[in-house]
């Protein structure tokens, strides 16, 4: 009979996982069944299939996935996209340069607080001042809902110090859009980074530059650093209209106080939302996202 045993899912391509067992030795995997769904960091069961000729790549099946912690997912109407499992924080990245949307950092910060994930914005490129203005006034309205900022370069070595402290055992995923420096910065909180992508990339045929896969990064004694693809959407359809509005700290002292209790928060009179807005302890901004997700909740399937 084949081997089974437990193993730690450290990157995803796909429908093809690298898992890395207690030994060290990694895996190439496949989950049993088209509805099983398996994240980076989960712990699973696999089966051992043998080398299939190849004696680099050990091949598995995925039998079982651990309960887990949490869950950092996006969704649209047709799809959920597992990003990874069992995080304690997220680490939003944006730089001085290219310029970001600040409705997607919106939109991980609500999916962060409905799964219970710590969430942190790094405003990365720090060291070209010049943009630095701009992009904090971009920040300022998160800041104000007490989401921390951590002004970080990989290049002069600013704010890294602070990360490492952060970490601290903390399974943590750096995600936002392209280009804002995820891989660098890990490349720099995590020596031997380069390594694992070379080894990785093997392992499931992917490129270098761009992130493509979604890797873990582990670090001895207790490093787990995730790096995920650039995004360009956050789609939270896999929300109720009520993890969503308890997934905004602004709002939610208001939550119940309008005058009628189906208030869609447009026109209705005496909505509190709206007066939250007018009296200037929540913005437009936010209130015009809750809608939307409200909107889009509605036309899911
Ligand atoms: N000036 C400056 N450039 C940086 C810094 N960090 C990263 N870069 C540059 O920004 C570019 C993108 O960096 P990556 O680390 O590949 O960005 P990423 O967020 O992983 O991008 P994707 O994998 O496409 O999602 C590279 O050319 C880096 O050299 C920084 O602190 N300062
Ligand atoms: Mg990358
Ligand atoms: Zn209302």
């Amino acid at each position: 009979m084949n081997k089974t045993f437990t193993a730690r899912i450290i990157a995803s391509h796909g429908r093809h996982y690298v898992a890395r067992d207690n030994s060290g030795a990694l895996w190439h995997c496949i989950a049993r069944g088209k509805k099983h769904e398996v994240a980076v960091n989960d712990l699973v069961t696999l089966t051992d299939l043998g080398n299939s000729g190849d004696v680099t790549q050990p091949q598995a099946v995925i039998e079982k996935t651990e309960p887990r912690q949490n869950l950092f997912r996006r969704s649209d109407q047709f799809k959920d996209k597992a990003i990874a499992a069992n995080v304690d924080q997220v680490w939003f990245v944006v730089a001085t340069e290219p310029s970001f949307d600040p409705e997607l950092l919106s939109r991980c910060q609500v999916a962060c607080a409905a799964e219970d994930i710590g969430f942190t914005i790094l405003l990365n490129k720090a060291d070209l001042l010049d943009l630095v203005p701009r992009a904090e006034e971009l920040i300022a309205p998160f800041n104000a809902l007490g989401i921390p900022v951590i002004h970080t370069s990989t290049l002069s070595g600013q704010g890294i110090d602070q990360l490492r402290n952060q970490i601290n055992a903390q399974a943590t995923v750096l995600t936002g859009q392209s280009g804002m420096g995820k891989s660098s910065l890990i490349n720099v909180l995590v020596p031997d980074a380069k390594a694992t992508i070379g080894e990785i990339s093997h392992y499931l045929d992917t490129g270098r530059h761009t992130t493509t896969t979604v890797q873990a990064y582990q670090q001895e004694p207790d490093i787990t650093i995730i790096d995920v693809p650039g995004l360009q959407v956050f789609g939270l359809s896999h929300l109720t209209d009520e993890q969503i509005l308890l997934a905004f700290p602004e709002f939610r002292p208001h939550l119940g106080d309008c005058r009628f209790r189906d208030c869609r928060h447009l026109n209705e009179p005496d909505c509190a939302f709206r007066n939250a807005v007018d009296a200037g302890t929540a913005t437009q901004t936010r209130l015009e996202l809750i809608r939307q997700l409200l909107i889009e909740n509605k036309s899911r399937l």
